[in-house]
């Protein structure tokens, strides 16, 4: 899945795509690279942004999302309110990417069981400006694995049909960035994403989201502390998509696709040849 944010403040493209044109020739070129899906959203979920108006989110994705559809592109809408969801699945998305599971808008699982596409839950404890405050857990692999089991439950209660839920373990959301010791969030749950996305005996597809999160920023950090900024992080997060991959992630969600192809590419080869199965490149 390649990246399109719409915006002139994320974290890891903002403003790079912020007009129409742009982005909707990155999207295109993502998929000529190999992505499979396109997300395109006009939100900012960096720590600390502030919320835009549904106005304001629907101006910057609809016409990109009508022009990738148009071109026949596989697009995923990322969005927290039904509003631009309804509009992204009346002009043709195939997946709605909520990364807060249907907790900002009650009317979200409505909506997409009645689309019937494929619906990803992530995991989430509120809106970006004071994420990090509810960084708190004892053991963040129950807890990621119980909240997520609410959402599942919560959307099913809606009508969404369980086996088009895909589970994302939110990385960096509400996740405090460390790399080793009890805070090591991120990387708990990834080492152990199996059984955070093992819910009432099934086993729900993983989407990945690490691609230039602060968390490979820190573990990158230079000798003095200082964290790697966003863009030095492209090479990290295709390690992370080749052992994801391996793992048996569904999907990366990444910025720089040709490169994460190929880690996904030689995961599958690898969990072949070992005969088991991977993440597979289409
Ligand atoms: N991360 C961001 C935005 N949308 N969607 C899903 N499903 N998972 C994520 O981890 C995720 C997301 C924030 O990163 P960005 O600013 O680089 O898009």
């Amino acid at each position: 899945m390649g990246v399109v944010n719409v915006t002139p403040d994320s974290f890891s493209d903002g403003g790079q795509w912020y007009g129409a044109a742009a982005a909707i020739q990155h999207g295109l070129d993502m998929v000529v690279q190999g992505a499979d899906i396109v997300d395109v959203g006009g939100e900012s979920t960096r720590p600390g942004a502030q919320r835009v108006s549904a106005e304001e989110e629907l101006r910057r994705v609809r016409p990109v999302i009508t022009d990738l559809v148009k071109a026949g592109v596989r697009v995923s809408v990322d969005t927290m309110r039904a509003a631009v969801a309804e509009f992204a699945l009346e002009a043709g998305v195939s997946l709605v990417n909520d990364v807060s599971g249907g907790l900002a808008d009650p009317y979200m699982p409505r909506l997409v069981a009645k689309a019937a596409v494929p619906y990803v839950v992530m995991h989430w404890r509120g809106h970006s400006h004071d994420m990090y405050s509810r960084a708190v857990f004892q053991d963040v692999v129950r807890e990621v694995h119980d909240e997520l089991t609410q959402r599942v439950d919560a959307a099913v209660a809606e009508g969404v049909d369980p086996s088009l839920i895909v589970l994302d373990l939110g990385l960096g959301f509400s996740k405090l960035p460390d790399w080793q010791g009890p805070n090591a969030h991120n990387w708990d749950l990834l080492a152990r994403m199996g059984e955070v996305a093992r819910i009432g005996g099934r086993d729900f597809p993983v989407l990945v989201g690490a691609s230039r999160k602060g968390f490979l920023g820190r573990l990158l950090a230079a000798p003095d502390g200082t964290p790697r900024p966003a863009e030095g992080n492209d090479d990290a997060t295709v390690a992370v998509t080749a052992l994801a991959a391996a793992a048996g992630a569904w999907c990366v969600r990444v910025h720089r696709v040709p490169a994460n192809v190929d880690a996904v590419r030689v995961a599958a080869a690898w969990c072949a040849a070992a005969g088991r199965p991977a993440a597979s490149p289409s």
